[in-house]
């Protein structure tokens, strides 16, 4: 970037030939040292390998996205794709715009005869931006990337430490990409960058290459199933999400009295919340949930502008993803005065039951949507006593003739849990809704009831509740793993803790 060319907006002051003539001097050198490697690009090698077995001898692109605009000339923070977190190891503030490329590698060294080269796996290269020397404007005028405005950016070598894959400028990959797309497949990960899917896609015209786009869907299936099973690392990571979520809980908890007498106690509780996000981790795995009284009717209720009030039940649905970006998603239903009403122990109560009875059918060799209709099966069934089903618990169960218990709890009970809160949602239907669980999946458990105040088929006592209890468990061959067992969730435990926390 010559001066130039760079864009002076309405505040800023031309820099003169004696400030880009000072500018690069009497920087102390860049440390030689290079850095550690990050604990989490320790455990990708495997993920790639299996990416490699599953498309031989085509070359895969997964981008990292880039800066997402939030108004005018601010960003939201950065958060890389999943799949290149998970197949790089890089979290928090890592890396925009770059892609991860594994190229295959083929053993014939008789290039001309195409049939007969053999596929030897991949070699996965990193391209990202690496820092610019002190002489490049960039340094000083470049508010996105240069070092005086972001911070100092990694040489090739650094990332190459920090990751342990080989590095290539970004500015490379246009030229890499182009290198034999006549005869090499290519397969991109779509919507993550438009820059990448427009520079293949082009390729791909100019080279007359046929292409179907299911070869990228597949792509990105892959990586979503890759997913599903979590290694040790993963697990460890997770329970450390769940951990922190712990102590954001009790943050809010504490503060509850505040939260009543300050008014739009809903926002305190997700600002306490995230605050604690923040500190011990990356941020909020998803937007948290803050919903009193009827408000914990809405199922995403994250606008959050309620009070609290005295007497009123808070449903609390929020999580912490950490810095490698993996993220506890946890459900409790408290009573802000720590003690709950009859009404509102018996819908509790009832949602408890529920989700018992989905932590037992959540184990090796069920289906996955054995969990819910363990779960819902008890919800109908409570619905059926309580005298607000039109028809028998079994009608209601029919999938394709019933469904009438839905109108008290519309979603499932269960999602993948991992680098996203709904971890592998492209994965196949086969694989998720109608898979198996086995051990190392990580799955929520989370049933609710939820009586608007406006529903007349509901005892009025019952309308303006609104419960669910969610935690984050681990599939096993035996009994499932609860991650999150710190939290308590029978009545008398969640009484205990919340009058504990007040004091
Ligand atoms: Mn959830």
């Amino acid at each position: 970037m010559k001066q130039k060319d760079l864009k002076l907006p309405n505040r800023q002051v031309p820099f003169s030939n004696a400030f880009v003539a000072f500018i690069p001097e009497d920087w102390a050198p860049y440390s030689t040292q290079l850095p550690a490697r990050l604990a989490a690009a320790e455990h990708t090698q495997p993920r790639r390998d299996a990416v490699s077995s599953a498309f031989p001898g085509e070359r895969l692109v997964i981008p990292a996205g880039g800066l997402k605009v939030r108004s005018n000339d601010t960003d939201y923070p950065f958060r890389p794709h999943s799949a290149f977190a998970h197949l790089t190891g890089l979290g928090t503030d890592r890396e925009p715009d770059a892609v991860l490329v594994m190229e295959p590698i083929f053993t014939d060294a008789d290039e001309e005869a195409d049939e007969d080269v053999e596929n030897a796996g991949h070699v996965a290269t990193l391209y990202f931006k690496p820092r610019a020397p002190r002489t490049d404007p960039e340094f000083y005028a470049d508010a996105r990337h240069g070092e005086m405005w972001v911070g100092q950016r990694e040489s090739l070598d650094e990332m190459s430490a920090i990751t342990g894959l080989p590095c290539e400028a970004i500015s490379e990959l246009p030229s890499a990409l182009s290198n034999h797309t006549d005869r090499i497949p290519t397969r991109v990960v779509r919507g993550v960058d438009e820059r990448i899917t427009q520079l293949l896609d082009e390729l791909r015209r100019t080279n007359e290459v046929e292409f179907d786009p299911c070869v990228d869907e597949e792509l990105e299936v892959m990586l979503s199933e890759l997913r599903l099973i979590k290694d040790d690392f993963e697990l460890e990571q997770m329970q450390l999400a769940v951990d922190a979520t712990k102590v954001g809980f009790d943050a809010v908890i504490t503060d509850f009295p505040t939260a009543v007498a300050k008014g739009r106690g809903e926002r305190w509780c997700e600002g306490v919340f995230a605050l604690h996000a923040r500190h011990l981790g990356n941020d909020v795995g998803y937007g948290s949930i803050c919903a009193s009284g009827d408000h914990a009717n809405t199922l995403h209720w994250i606008r959050n502008d309620g009070d609290l009030h005295d007497g009123d039940l808070i449903l609390l649905d929020m999580g912490v993803e950490v810095d490698t970006l993996y993220t506890a998603d946890v459900t409790r239903t408290l009573p802000i005065n720590g003690r709950f009403t009859p009404a509102q122990r018996t819908v509790y109560d009832a949602v408890l039951a529920a989700q018992q009875a989905g932590i037992d059918a959540a184990r090796a060799g069920a289906t996955f949507h054995e969990v819910h209709d363990a779960s819902i099966r008890v919800i109908a069934e409570y619905l059926h006593a309580w005298g607000l089903l039109p028809v028998s618990v079994e009608e209601s169960l029919d999938p394709v003739t019933g469904g009438q218990h839905r109108r008290w709890m519309v979603h499932g009970t269960s999602h993948h849990l991992g680098i996203d809160v709904h971890d592998c949602a492209q994965a196949r239907r086969e694989f998720y809704r109608e898979g198996t669980l086995r051990p190392g999946m990580c799955i929520t458990v989370e049933p609710g009831l939820y009586f608007k105040s406006t529903d007349l088929l509901v005892p009025e006592e019952l309308r303006g509740i609104g419960v669910r209890i969610e935690d984050d468990i681990v599939v096993t061959e035996g009994e499932a793993r609860i991650l999150s067992s710190e939290f308590p969730r029978d009545a008398d435990a969640v009484e205990a803790w919340v009058a504990g926390l007040l004091g």
